[in-house]
């Protein structure tokens, strides 16, 4: 299923004081600039800093084995049949197979060259669902891909089986899926659900022979769990919970649980709060990785570019109103009013940190007699409408509208209308998202202070938000902004990149094109 084709060899060297290589890792030096800005007499006082860091990068990728729940799904399925189907490995549309903005003036470099990545054809497929189709079957029932594509996959499909069973507490999700719940681990006892998950993880990590598994949540939307204190709001009173079996605690939540409990990487490519309050505390605990909300695949992924433009532009949205319909299931499930609230949620926060950054634009909130401010402050309406029509299939079709003040009290009007498959625009997020994912777990840091003895080399912080780009909510430090303009988000991901190789941001200054 999987020749091995000729791969470029580790394509970029940094000739420089800065970079240091050896057998098994690379070592850069980088110093982070910022400022400090206060605000005094009426003027904005900026204070520049630097603090200096080092980056140590593992350079063998791990074999690495990506776990979908929800497997059997269009994403799922879409994902292993394009793998499958593509043994000569020809480059596929990621953002880890595209390139990186010029080093010099002229030269940009594939993504995949900065630091050494697993190969999408290399990861190991597996996973759950509670629909026991088998993967060939299940990718039929999908019909996302072409029909003669589909032909030539199956028997390669149907190689990898059934699903693993999962677990299925009907509160979660829309009444509709009940009809595909017929693949379960049986009981009603969480406690030892979360040991059986946990128990595949470890035997689909034995039997493959892999160093790390990112276990990723590509199941249906859940409704939101409502945060109950005592029962998810520590990471203590959340495995207490579990123990308990309390009927707040979500099946992704469990998936999370286990998988930081193991020690491995779970992303969620759904929008519900999966990331409760306990389960950041216990991947701080457990230094496990975590990533999420929400693939970020089309209509949001524009609005961020475009409402960001807009704003920076002086163009004032004065209303976004976003419709789509869908037939797949991922849209029979979302007409259901609780899952659709989840998704609404994660569509609606995009444009919240690009109307806060142009206060100039939109009047700030009121600030209240203790200082603290009233309200949001004004905003753009926006809304998100997501209307189910079986017909259409996975063949998604929105219309947006964003209705702006222009100069002089003028307005315009941009509609947009885009027709694409859903899940082929998800499909390779869930890549470049595992991918990325099994990098930053090989990427250690410390802080150089001086002439004082340098500290242990530590990983990175749990909360993985330069997975932001991929991501319509993305999950950050508790207590740090959320950075929802694309622009910026893939301009952090590729200085983190370059800072892991001794380089500077980006930087499109190009100094040496304005001057003599
Ligand atoms: P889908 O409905 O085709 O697949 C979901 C699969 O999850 C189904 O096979 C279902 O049986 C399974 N499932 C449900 N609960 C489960 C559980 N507890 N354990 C294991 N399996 C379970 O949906 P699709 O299109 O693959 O999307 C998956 C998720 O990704 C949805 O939450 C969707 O909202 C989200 N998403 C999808 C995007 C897209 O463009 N397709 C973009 C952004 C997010
Ligand atoms: C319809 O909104 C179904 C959803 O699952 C979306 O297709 C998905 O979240 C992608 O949304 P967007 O806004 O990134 O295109």
């Amino acid at each position: 299923i999987h020749p091995t084709a000729v791969r470029r060899p580790h394509a970029i060297v940094v000739q420089s004081e800065n970079t240091s290589y050896s057998d098994e890792h690379i070592t850069a030096s980088f110093h982070n600039r910022g400022a400090e800005v206060t605000i005094s007499n009426g003027q904005y006082v900026v204070n520049p800093t630097v603090q200096s860091f080092e980056f140590q990068t593992k350079r063998t990728p791990s074999k690495t084995g990506l776990m979908m729940i929800g497997v059997g799904g269009n994403n799922g399925t879409t994902l292993c049949a394009t793998i499958l189907a593509n043994p000569s490995q020809h480059q596929l549309p990621l953002f880890v197979s595209g390139t990186i903005p010029p080093l010099e003036r002229t030269s940009t470099v594939p993504i995949s060259d900065v630091l050494p990545m697993v190969h999408p054809n290399d990861l190991v497929l597996g996973g759950w669902d509670i629909s026991g189709l088998p993967l060939d079957k299940a990718m039929e029932r999908a019909q996302v891909l072409d029909y003669d594509l589909q032909r030539q996959v199956v028997p390669h499909m149907a190689l990898l089986g059934k699903p693993l069973p999962s677990i299925y507490y009907p509160d979660f999700i829309a009444a509709n899926q009940e009809a595909r719940a017929d693949n379960l681990i049986p009981g009603n006892d969480k406690q030892a659900h979360l040991e059986h998950i946990r128990a595949d993880i470890r035997k689909f990590k034995e039997d493959n022979g892999l160093d790390r598994v990112v276990v990723f949540w590509t199941a249906n939307t859940e409704r939101y769990s409502d945060i109950v204190p005592g029962v998810n709001d520590t990471a203590d009173n959340l495995l207490a919970a579990i123990k308990s079996s309390h009927s707040e605690v979500s099946p992704s939540t469990l998936f999370a649980v286990a998988a930081i409990l193991e020690g491995e990487p779970f992303v969620n490519g759904a929008p519900q709060n999966t990331f409760v309050p306990g389960v950041i505390s216990l991947a701080e605990r457990h230094q496990s990785f975590i990533g999420g909300d929400d693939l970020k695949s089309g209509q949001t992924k524009l609005k961020s570019v475009l409402a960001e433009f807009l704003v920076n532009a002086g163009i004032k949205p004065l209303s976004i109103a976003s419709y789509n319909h869908l037939g797949n299931n991922d849209g029979h499930n979302l007409s259901a009013e609780r899952q659709f609230k989840s998704k609404e949620i994660s569509k609606s926060s995009v444009v919240d940190d690009m109307v806060d950054a142009n206060r100039l634009l939109y009047k700030a909130p009121e600030i209240g007699p203790k200082g603290v401010p009233i309200g949001k402050g004004e905003h753009p309406d926006h809304i998100v409408v997501i209307k189910y029509v079986p017909a259409v299939g996975d063949s998604k079709r929105a219309i947006d509208e964003y209705y702006s003040e222009i100069f002089c009290g003028g307005r315009s009007t941009i509609n947009i209308f885009n027709e694409c498959e859903d899940s082929l625009l998800a499909t390779p997020l869930i890549l470049d998202l595992a991918i990325l994912t099994e990098l930053l777990t090989r990427v250690k840091y410390r802080k150089i202070s001086g002439e004082a003895k340098a500290e242990e080399f530590a990983p990175l912080y749990p909360v993985l938000s330069l997975l932001s780009y991929m991501l319509k909510a993305p999950l950050v430090k508790p207590g740090t902004d959320v950075v929802n303009s694309l622009n910026r988000q893939r301009n952090a991901l590729e200085s983190f990149l370059k800072a892991c190789i001794g380089l500077e941001s980006n930087s499109d200054l190009l100094l040496e094109t304005r001057i003599w």
